[in-house]
Protein backbone atom coordinates (compact mmCIF):
# COMPACT_ATOMS: atom_id res chain seq x y z
CA UNK A 1 0.00 0.00 0.00
CA UNK A 2 2.54 2.41 0.80
CA UNK A 3 4.52 1.11 -1.89
CA UNK A 4 2.24 2.08 -4.29
CA UNK A 5 1.73 5.62 -3.07
CA UNK A 6 5.13 6.69 -3.09
CA UNK A 7 5.01 5.21 -6.81
CA UNK A 8 2.42 7.12 -7.64
CA UNK A 9 3.74 10.34 -6.10
CA UNK A 10 6.77 9.89 -7.63
CA UNK A 11 5.17 9.52 -11.34
CA UNK A 12 3.24 12.80 -10.79
CA UNK A 13 6.57 14.61 -9.64
CA UNK A 14 8.00 13.42 -12.50
CA UNK A 15 5.37 14.32 -15.12
CA UNK A 16 5.56 18.22 -13.65
CA UNK A 17 9.11 18.18 -14.12
CA UNK A 18 9.25 17.24 -17.51
CA UNK A 19 6.80 19.77 -18.84
CA UNK A 20 8.78 22.97 -17.75
CA UNK A 21 11.40 23.69 -19.63
CA UNK A 22 14.62 25.61 -19.37
CA UNK A 23 15.43 27.90 -22.38
CA UNK A 24 19.06 28.89 -22.81
CA UNK A 25 19.76 31.79 -24.47
CA UNK A 26 23.92 32.81 -25.00
CA UNK A 27 24.56 36.38 -24.84
CA UNK A 28 27.04 36.76 -28.07
CA UNK A 29 29.16 39.17 -29.93
CA UNK A 30 28.30 37.97 -32.97
CA UNK A 31 26.32 35.43 -34.31
CA UNK A 32 25.88 32.87 -36.85
CA UNK A 33 24.42 35.68 -39.49
CA UNK A 34 26.99 38.40 -38.60
CA UNK A 35 24.87 40.49 -36.09
CA UNK A 36 26.91 41.91 -33.88
CA UNK A 37 26.52 42.23 -29.99
CA UNK A 38 22.80 40.23 -29.84
CA UNK A 39 21.39 37.49 -27.74
CA UNK A 40 21.08 34.14 -29.65
CA UNK A 41 16.89 34.51 -29.87
CA UNK A 42 15.54 37.19 -29.94
CA UNK A 43 11.48 36.22 -30.16
CA UNK A 44 11.34 33.66 -26.65
CA UNK A 45 8.45 31.91 -25.99
CA UNK A 46 7.46 29.81 -22.77
CA UNK A 47 5.14 28.99 -21.03
CA UNK A 48 4.62 29.77 -17.26
CA UNK A 49 6.75 27.08 -15.05
CA UNK A 50 9.55 27.40 -17.87
CA UNK A 51 12.73 28.94 -17.03
CA UNK A 52 14.65 30.67 -18.99
CA UNK A 53 18.59 31.18 -18.81
CA UNK A 54 20.79 33.78 -19.96
CA UNK A 55 24.16 32.41 -20.45
CA UNK A 56 27.63 34.77 -20.85
CA UNK A 57 29.09 32.89 -23.61
CA UNK A 58 31.04 35.84 -25.28
CA UNK A 59 32.26 38.72 -22.46
CA UNK A 60 31.12 42.19 -21.08
CA UNK A 61 27.51 41.60 -21.47
CA UNK A 62 24.89 40.93 -19.16
CA UNK A 63 20.59 40.62 -19.14
CA UNK A 64 17.85 41.88 -17.48
CA UNK A 65 14.57 42.87 -17.75
CA UNK A 66 13.88 46.55 -19.46
CA UNK A 67 12.14 48.98 -16.46
CA UNK A 68 8.25 48.67 -16.59
CA UNK A 69 8.30 45.98 -18.87
CA UNK A 70 6.89 42.88 -17.99
CA UNK A 71 3.69 41.64 -16.64
CA UNK A 72 2.15 42.21 -13.69
CA UNK A 73 3.21 39.91 -11.02
CA UNK A 74 5.96 38.78 -12.15
CA UNK A 75 9.26 39.59 -10.67
CA UNK A 76 11.63 41.62 -12.36
CA UNK A 77 15.37 40.16 -12.89
CA UNK A 78 18.99 41.79 -13.64
CA UNK A 79 21.89 40.03 -14.17
CA UNK A 80 25.37 40.79 -13.30
CA UNK A 81 28.18 41.36 -16.23
CA UNK A 82 29.25 38.11 -17.38
CA UNK A 83 27.38 36.77 -15.54
CA UNK A 84 24.70 33.58 -16.01
CA UNK A 85 20.88 34.69 -14.62
CA UNK A 86 17.63 32.76 -14.64
CA UNK A 87 14.37 34.29 -15.09
CA UNK A 88 11.34 31.68 -13.89
CA UNK A 89 8.30 32.63 -15.84
CA UNK A 90 5.15 33.09 -13.59
CA UNK A 91 2.89 35.35 -15.14
CA UNK A 92 1.74 35.02 -18.78
CA UNK A 93 2.35 38.05 -20.64
CA UNK A 94 4.91 40.23 -22.52
CA UNK A 95 8.72 40.92 -20.81
CA UNK A 96 11.39 43.01 -22.81
CA UNK A 97 14.78 41.87 -22.20
CA UNK A 98 17.68 44.42 -23.20
CA UNK A 99 21.35 43.94 -22.20
CA UNK A 100 22.15 46.87 -20.31
CA UNK A 101 25.07 47.74 -22.36
CA UNK A 102 23.75 47.32 -25.80
CA UNK A 103 20.63 47.65 -25.77
CA UNK A 104 20.83 50.74 -27.78
CA UNK A 105 22.80 48.52 -30.41
CA UNK A 106 19.65 46.67 -30.43
CA UNK A 107 21.22 43.44 -27.93
CA UNK A 108 17.45 42.69 -27.04
CA UNK A 109 14.64 40.23 -26.60
CA UNK A 110 10.96 39.61 -26.33
CA UNK A 111 9.74 37.39 -24.32
CA UNK A 112 6.09 35.61 -24.60
CA UNK A 113 4.26 33.66 -22.53
CA UNK A 114 1.15 32.04 -23.12
CA UNK A 115 0.45 33.93 -26.25
CA UNK A 116 -0.86 37.06 -24.15
CA UNK A 117 -0.51 40.11 -25.79
CA UNK A 118 -2.14 42.17 -23.07
CA UNK A 119 0.64 44.18 -22.20
CA UNK A 120 1.74 45.02 -25.33
CA UNK A 121 1.19 48.88 -24.93
CA UNK A 122 2.97 48.94 -21.65
CA UNK A 123 6.01 47.34 -24.12
CA UNK A 124 5.84 49.88 -26.38
CA UNK A 125 6.11 52.27 -23.81
CA UNK A 126 9.03 50.93 -22.54
CA UNK A 127 12.23 53.56 -22.35
CA UNK A 128 14.62 51.27 -24.54
CA UNK A 129 16.88 53.62 -26.51
CA UNK A 130 17.48 53.57 -29.94
CA UNK A 131 17.77 50.15 -32.46
CA UNK A 132 17.00 48.36 -29.17
CA UNK A 133 13.52 50.26 -29.28
CA UNK A 134 13.08 48.94 -33.25
CA UNK A 135 13.51 45.35 -32.12
CA UNK A 136 10.96 45.27 -29.96
CA UNK A 137 9.09 46.29 -31.98
CA UNK A 138 9.77 44.23 -35.23
CA UNK A 139 9.42 41.18 -32.33
CA UNK A 140 5.90 42.34 -31.34
CA UNK A 141 4.69 41.82 -35.11
CA UNK A 142 6.96 38.86 -35.34
CA UNK A 143 5.16 37.06 -32.11
CA UNK A 144 1.77 38.48 -33.14
CA UNK A 145 1.55 37.59 -36.90
CA UNK A 146 3.40 33.57 -36.04
CA UNK A 147 0.84 32.49 -33.32
CA UNK A 148 1.78 28.99 -32.92
CA UNK A 149 -1.18 26.83 -33.33
CA UNK A 150 -1.71 24.90 -30.08
CA UNK A 151 -0.74 21.38 -30.52
CA UNK A 152 -3.22 19.24 -28.56
CA UNK A 153 -6.33 22.13 -29.82
CA UNK A 154 -9.36 19.91 -30.25
CA UNK A 155 -11.25 19.51 -33.56
CA UNK A 156 -14.57 20.71 -33.49
CA UNK A 157 -15.28 20.73 -36.96
CA UNK A 158 -16.69 16.99 -36.95
CU1 LIG B 1 25.64 43.06 -24.62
Amino acid sequence: MKTTFLATTLLIGTAIAASAETIEIDMLNKNAAGDQMVFSQELIRAEVGDVIRFIPTDKSHNAQSARNALPEGQEDFRGKMNKEVEYTVTETGLTAVICQPHQAMGMVALIVVGNDFSNAEQILGARIPGKGMDKIEALLEEARATVPVAEDADDTSS
